[in-house]
């Protein structure tokens, strides 16, 4: 008998797996906190999480095959060489297992960016819902082409983008997101659907780029809830500044999983 205890009670193959987990611990356009460790201690949550949602009435471990991945290796500073490693990553995923639901941990927002220019490969029209209290739709950010400000206007030149939870932005970026027609609401989606969530969302100052204010967990859940009725490729939860064990960004994080993956229907 071996009693070992790892991400998850049970651990799949990915080739068996219905949800894939995959950290990206990419921090290196963070201009805040650091939030390399997010991978780290939102699967140190994931462990501690009760798998039963009274919502749903679903145990989210129960029902679904997990495989952990562990964390893309990132290089330091190089956003080109990350985005080549992060491509070549999903490609091979999806290889090896085409129906396989990812959820990506950050690492900050520009990863993002990274994951969905090689989804749309696989998807040619796709909505991104992405919850953020930022807009994220600079051209770029003193020089940098990309950063975790820029991704939401580059991510704009393939995909559709429905903002939640925007209370912080610029001129410029206030212009941009009437320009490019971005949406503030669910209706009308029919693509399949992203979620990206950026933790700065929430009432919390546990992130990168912490503004006052902010949704509550319970204000979040219900557009969840609304997103994934429609088809779901993928999932990511980034900017966490989490520090330690029961950081309340990790939290929230590990829950806001629990969730989508209670809604989610395969
Ligand atoms: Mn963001």
């Amino acid at each position: 008998m071996l009693y070992l205890k790892r991400t998850f009670d049970y651990e799949y193959p990915l080739g068996e797996a219905d949800v894939v987990l995959i950290g990206i611990p990419w921090d290196f356009s963070q201009t805040g906190f650091p939030t390399r460790y997010g991978p780290l201690f939102i699967r140190e949550a994931l462990r501690n999480l009760v798998g039963y949602d009274p919502e749903t009435k679903t145990n989210v471990f129960e029902k679904y095959k997990f495989c952990d991945l562990g964390d893309i290796e990132v290089v330091p500073g190089n956003w080109k060489l990350t985005e080549e490693r992060i491509s070549d990553t999903i490609k091979s995923v999806f290889e090896e297992n085409p129906k396989v639901f990812p959820v990506f941990l950050g690492g900050d927002h520009l990863i993002s960016l990274g994951v969905l220019n090689s989804l749309k490969n696989l998807h040619p029209k796709l909505t991104v819902v992405d919850f953020d209290a930022h807009r994220d739709l600079m051209k770029e950010f003193l020089g940098e082409k990309y950063s975790h400000f820029t991704w939401a206007y580059h991510a704009l030149k393939f995909s559709e983008i429905v903002q939640i939870g925007v209370r912080s932005f610029t001129k410029e970026e206030e212009e941009a997101s009437k320009k490019f027609r971005i949406k503030n609401d669910l209706k009308n989606v029919k693509n399949p659907v992203y979620l990206t969530i950026d933790l700065d969302v929430l009432k919390t100052n546990d992130v990168g780029t912490p503004e006052p204010g902010g949704m509550s967990f319970e204000g979040i859940t219900k557009i969840l809830k609304q997103a994934c009725r429609n088809e779901l490729i993928g999932m990511d939860i980034v900017e966490s500044a989490a520090m330690k064990i029961n950081s309340e960004s990790s939290l929230i994080a590990a829950n806001l999983i629990k969730k989508a993956l209670a809604f989610w229907k395969k």
